[in-house]
């Protein structure tokens, strides 16, 4: 394949105007393809290689590189410098009860939200994806796979719709290259598309389909400089569309196993813009929508307006946010164990 552009590997003015004169004299951009244990493997217009991923000073926990980012690298020792300031961070707390954070895909154009045409599909998990999707200032697409092998897909393709007015949804079978040859539409020249959603779901298939490779194995850690990296490293930038014009990217996440919701309040309002709406004509700014009169979501359910269902998701995720987002700000506020922050 050729060496991509800078354009195709998604530069824009957002980025360029971020480098100094001097830094534009110094350094060349990279695009981190993957991360691997203090290395990443980056690309730029004339360079593929594996450099150190140990930014000088000390930095924030979201000041290192991830997969997707745009990193300025001296010209000749390849050192790098720093990491340009992200359009989009997919991110979460690290498990456990660590403080870190861990940084998923940066400089994300669209979500693709992968579920599939069975027992797997599941409403609040989707809403839950959503919020997310909102919340970062990327654009949802909802994956349905294996159309091949259910009765009614068009059940959940009606279900999947109903979540969000003007919600895409997209009708696959992944492993047949024409019925998810539409899907490149959503990944223009230089645009990158993340990949979430449960494992099995058909997200590694639906990659391997759309690039028109045969196993994302193979294409885990690159001839050029594989020397000494991890090959379990599963999180890397695929590039699609080898040789069609305006080829973009493709970057598979881990299974967030446990999608919490932290610091998303305005990605559950907008999800679920519909109820908020509702809200506002309560009678009390500061209604919980139980008791009191004068409450306008109580009469919108009553009337079958609004779907308990749909109106107790919101409640939860909402109430699961406040909880961790509080959480969150009270950790920020206390010194870091040690001393030192990493
Ligand atoms: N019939 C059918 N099988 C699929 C489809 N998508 C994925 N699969 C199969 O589902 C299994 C899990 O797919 P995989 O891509 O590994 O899921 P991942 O964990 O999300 O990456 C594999 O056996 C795939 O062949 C589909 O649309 N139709
Ligand atoms: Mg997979
Ligand atoms: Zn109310």
């Amino acid at each position: 394949m050729a060496d991509p552009t800078l354009a195709e590997l998604g530069w824009q003015e957002f980025f360029s105007r971020q480098v100094s004169t001097d830094e534009d004299r110094s350094c060349v951009p990279v695009r981190v393809m993957s991360v691997h244990r203090g290395m990443v493997s980056v690309l730029g217009a004339e360079l593929d290689a594996s450099v150190s991923s140990v930014l000088p000073g000390s930095g924030g926990p979201e000041d290192r590189p991830t997969v997707g980012d745009w990193l300025l690298i001296e010209r000749e020792s390849l050192k790098p410098v720093r990491v340009l300031e992200r359009s989009s961070l997919f991110k979460r707390p690290a498990p456990g009860d660590d403080q870190r954070i861990q940084l998923i895909a940066a400089n994300v154009d669209t979500l693709f939200v992968v579920t599939s045409c069975n027992e797997e599909f599941n409403v609040a998990r989707l809403e839950r994806y959503l919020v997310l999707a909102h919340e970062v200032g990327v654009r949802p697409v909802v994956i349905l796979t294996k159309a091949d092998l259910a009765e009614d897909p068009d059940h959940f393709v009606q279900a999947a719709k109903a979540l969000q007015s003007e919600l895409a949804v997209e009708l696959i079978n992944g492993r047949d290259r024409q019925s998810v040859a539409r899907l490149a539409d959503y990944c223009r020249l230089g645009e990158t598309v993340a990949l979430v959603g449960s494992s099995g779901v058909g997200k590694s298939t639906l990659i391997n389909s759309l690039t028109g490779s045969d196993s994302i194995h193979t294409q885990a850690v690159r001839e050029s400089d594989g020397k000494g990296l991890h090959t379990t490293t599963v999180r890397q930038m695929h590039r699609l569309g080898a040789g069609s014009e305006g080829p973009g990217w493709l970057v598979d996440t881990p299974g967030m196993r446990e999608l919490q919701m932290s610091e998303v309040a305005s990605g559950v309002a907008e999800v679920f813009d519909d109820i908020v709406a509702v809200t506002l004509d309560c009678r009390f700014t500061n209604c919980t929508h139980a008791q009191e009169p004068g409450c306008a979501v109580r009469v919108a359910i009553g009337r079958g307006e609004l779907a308990l269902s749909r109106y107790e998701r919101w409640r939860k995720l909402a109430a699961e946010d406040n909880v961790n987002t509080a959480i969150a700000s009270v950790r920020r506020a206390r010194p870091a164990k040690g001393g030192t922050r990493k």
